[in-house]
């Protein structure tokens, strides 16, 4: 058979790269094959370097909630690009971006940008060791929050995906100051905390947790840990890098209705472009340099580019608010429709669903925590992620990730992936 440019690509790129990507997740060795090179992207279809059309549910693993080429955003940015790329001094953008930003989020006073939802974890985890004068940070299993040396540990996404056991690289002393508890067991929390809430900094959560798969929060999980942070004076942060701007105009916070300390940003708010914020309590936020003695800076923070990109996103949404009801819908209707597929076929799958985020396992279980993703038939997902790929529908290359929807999807989006599915069986083609 010919090599396709994919496959060519894919060579050169492993001499070149390690694995030949620059990001893990993107290698497809949890489901096998060559990836796919993408050539571009319009709505909710991407376009691979050999001319195949995929519906996108990847959507750069987030952060294209309006689809690819959206009007407005490729607008701002093509204006942007002819005013200069980047300064190294403030510009309005910064401003603007973060008041679409704050008046958003009730909790956060003060927000900062940085390019990545790594760093603007890092950054609120190194401002609660400060305020708090602690070193313990309690992390839930298989959340993932970056690729930060202090969150590593049991961490989801492509660490859950290769089954990396622990941090190669990361101090053992620092290693030893992050404990994990399960995703959504507050009594296991509460536990930790009584003995030890002392030592803690800082109890860091996905809200809905989006890197081990799509696992909602129990009913009370996130409530009971705001309770518990205040009950020792610990910072509580929520790590929406993924879920903000991504389920309502805001965050999963105004939906729940809990004020974590500090809260992490990044994908939406910068339309596709690198970005990550992190923001929350004036008292915590002004230890920050130049204001604070707490250190953290960069090159490109808050680069025109990304805040430009961000805030015509952000103004997009906000003109659209009752959008999200609608991709709601649509996301429920995709859903019921996959599950009646696997209904006929008899074949057990749980799709776990907030808004137009969700993932199937096969499983006949509930999927509550990483033990139950980390039990589901990862052969099975991968066998899915196949068929689908052969008939032009991207899903994520992991079972410990997230599926997205965008604005530009379509019913007939909707209709190429469930008639891919039709007569699938992943248990069929077993020998
Ligand atoms: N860890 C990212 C998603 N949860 C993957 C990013 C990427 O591969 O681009």
């Amino acid at each position: 058979m010919t090599e396709t440019l994919s496959e060519r690509l894919f060579s050169e790129a492993k001499n070149l790269i390690p694995g030949g990507v620059n990001s893990p997740v993107r290698a497809f060795g949890a489901v096998g094959g060559n990836p796919v090179f993408i050539a571009g992207g319009r709505g909710s279809r991407i376009y691979d370097v050999d001319g195949r059309e995929y519906v996108d549910y990847i959507l750069s693993w987030g952060p294209l909630i309006l689809g690819h080429g959206h009007p407005a955003v490729q607008g701002a940015l093509t204006e942007q690009v002819s005013r200069g790329v980047t300064f190294g001094a403030p510009t309005a953008l910064e401003v603007d971006l973060a008041r679409l930003v704050l008046d958003a989020f009730p909790a956060m006073d003060k927000v900062r940008f940085v390019n990545s939802g790594t760093e603007a974890v890092m950054t609120a985890l190194r401002l609660a060791r400060a305020y708090t004068k602690r070193d313990v940070i309690v992390k839930f299993e298989g959340c993932y929050h970056g690729h930060g040396d202090s969150l590593l540990a049991k961490a989801g996404s492509g660490i859950a995906t290769y089954g990396i056991p622990g941090s190669p690289g990361v101090p053992a002393p620092l290693a030893a100051l992050t404990i994990t508890v399960p995703y959504n067991d507050l009594g296991a929390c509460e536990a930790f905390l009584k003995a030890r809430g002392e030592e803690v900094a800082a109890v860091i959560v996905e809200p809905v947790a989006g890197n081990m798969g799509v696992v909602p929060p129990a009913k009370g999980f996130l409530q009971g840990l705001r309770e518990l942070c205040t009950r020792h004076g610990i910072v509580l942060i929520f790590d929406e890098v993924i879920t903000g701007f991504r389920l309502t105009y805001g965050g999963y916070q105004g939906l729940v209705g809990v004020e974590p300390d500090l809260t992490c940003l990044g994908k939406i708010i910068g339309g596709g472009l690198p970005v990550g914020a992190f923001g929350g309590k004036e008292k915590i936020m002004d230890l920050l340099a130049p204001t604070g003695p707490v250190y953290q800076a960069g090159t490109l923070s808050g680069n025109p580019l990304a805040m430009a990109a961000g805030i015509a996103t952000l103004s997009v949404l906000k003109d659209n608010a009752p959008f999200y009801e609608v991709l709601d819908r649509a996301a429920f209707s995709l859903c019921t429709d996959i599950e009646a597929v696997f209904a006929e076929t008899g074949v057990p799958v749980v799709i776990n669903r907030v808004g137009s985020m969700f993932t199937p396992f096969f499983t006949s279980g509930r999927v509550n925590d990483y033990g139950d993703a980390a039990r589901s038939d990862t052969a099975a997902f991968a066998r899915l992620f196949k068929r689908l790929l052969e008939r032009g529908v991207m899903a994520p290359p992991s079972q410990f990730e997230a599926w997205f929807l965008s604005f530009a999807h379509t019913a007939e989006d909707r209709d190429r992936t469930i008639e891919a599915l039709r007569g699938f069986d992943p248990y069929g083609d077993r020998s």
